[in-house]
């Protein structure tokens, strides 16, 4: 029996309400599995710690999760904390502490799922989205200078490195050779942004030679939001920076019927540290303790982290689960425009596993 060691962060907002419900799916596998088994660690980081210890984690936080197979989160953001000290202090530390620099976002639409797009049928719409999650807009490098007074300066410098580009592309090659259609598309905006963005394109033509099966255009970022919209078929695997990935993956997630169904993954490729799974969503303020979140991001996200740890089988069954409930409108939440709460949805994934344990006779 195999024990895979998670540590569960729930972080702030509905990140405290999917979290523990990922958790109970990934209970409920494990009930029916005599293959493995979950230990699981729960940190209580974000902006309660933040209140109590003037830090978002503590210093030595990536100690406590080095040694973990995995690490389930929900989301960083409070209310009562700017934005930019809890994603900087909480999610984008781990991110980068442990150089998970390939984020991963699939996009389908699942059955049941009224999307909005009118002309858009299904199967036309089934996207991984591989954003670069260690550099670029994200890098921190950047600052302010006289602040208050008229002649204020403050930059974000995007920084690219080669090495940086050369990873993420040639793990977006192998993303797209994966699937059935082979199909890349490298987002840029070359035109514009003249030194960065002008070696990510070259970088991509260097990469695509070690990759003569796969078929790659380029699409410049804002031609590349009117085709997700207007000929979303074309589109299989896209890759693109930080900042032009986070902005598409959220369009993404809405033409699939809503954010509160994408789920993402942290990878470390090289595997020298755990990976990290969450939904795209953050801390959802507005609705945030009141039940009403969905929590199928998350459950799609432990699919994901399933499939990290190898357990293959296990991540089919969940993800078949969740189409079963996504297919009854009775079980949706209110996102997708049902009365269904968090809890019900988590049962009735649970119960579905069930099900599934007694049909192959586990
Ligand atoms: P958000 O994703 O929290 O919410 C956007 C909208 O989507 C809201 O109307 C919300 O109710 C809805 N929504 C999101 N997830 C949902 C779910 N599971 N079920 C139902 N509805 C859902 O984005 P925001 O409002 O821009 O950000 C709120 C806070 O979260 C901010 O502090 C932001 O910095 C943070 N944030 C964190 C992460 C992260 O930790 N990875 C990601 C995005 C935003
Ligand atoms: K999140
Ligand atoms: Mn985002």
């Amino acid at each position: 029996m195999k024990t895979y060691k998670i540590a569960c962060i729930p972080g702030d907002g509905i990140g405290k309400e999917v979290v523990p419900a990922g958790q109970t799916v990934l209970e409920a596998l494990a009930a029916s599995s005599n293959t493995f088994k979950f230990e699981f660690e729960n940190f209580g980081w974000g902006g309660d710690w933040y209140r109590a210890h003037g830090a978002m984690m503590p210093a030595d936080g990536l100690d406590a999760l080095r040694g973990k197979d995995a690490i389930l989160f929900g989301s960083a953001g409070d209310p009562d904390i700017p934005d930019h000290i809890t994603l900087w202090g909480l999610r984008l530390k781990i991110c980068q502490g442990f150089d998970q620099y390939a984020n991963v976002r699939p996009t389908r639409i699942l059955p049941g799922i009224d999307a909005p797009l009118k002309r858009c049928r299904p199967e036309d719409l089934d996207w991984v989205i591989v954003r670069e999650n260690s550099e670029g807009e994200y890098s921190g490098v950047g600052g302010r200078v006289h602040q208050g007074q008229p002649i204020e300066a403050a930059t974000d410098l995007s920084m690219m490195t080669r090495a940086g580009v050369e990873r993420i592309m040639r793990y977006a090659f192998k993303q797209a050779q994966s699937r059935p259609r082979k199909l890349l598309t490298v987002v840029t905006k070359s035109n514009a942004q003249r030194h960065a963005m002008v070696m990510w394109d070259e970088i991509a033509v260097q990469i695509s030679k070690e990759f003569p099966d796969v078929t790659w255009d380029k699409e410049l970022v804002d031609a590349a939001t009117a085709r997700m919209v207007n000929r979303p078929a074309t589109l299989d695997t896209l890759v693109a920076t930080n900042l032009h990935a986070d902005i598409l993956s959220d369009l993404a997630a809405a033409l699939a019927g809503s954010l509160g169904i994408a789920p993402t993954a942290n990878i470390d490729p090289e595997r020298r540290y755990p990976s990290m799974f969450e939904p795209i969503h953050g801390s959802a303020f507005d609705i945030m303790g009141r039940g009403l979140a969905n929590p199928v991001g998350t459950f799609w996200s432990v699919v994901m982290l399933l499939e990290h740890l190898g357990e293959l089988e296990a991540a089919r069954r969940l993800m078949q689960a969740i189409e079963q409930v996504t297919a009854n409108p009775a079980l949706h939440t209110r996102d997708l425009g049902g009365k269904a709460t968090t809890t019900e949805v988590t049962q009735a994934v649970c119960s579905q596993l069930a099900k599934s344990s007694k049909g192959k006779g586990a």
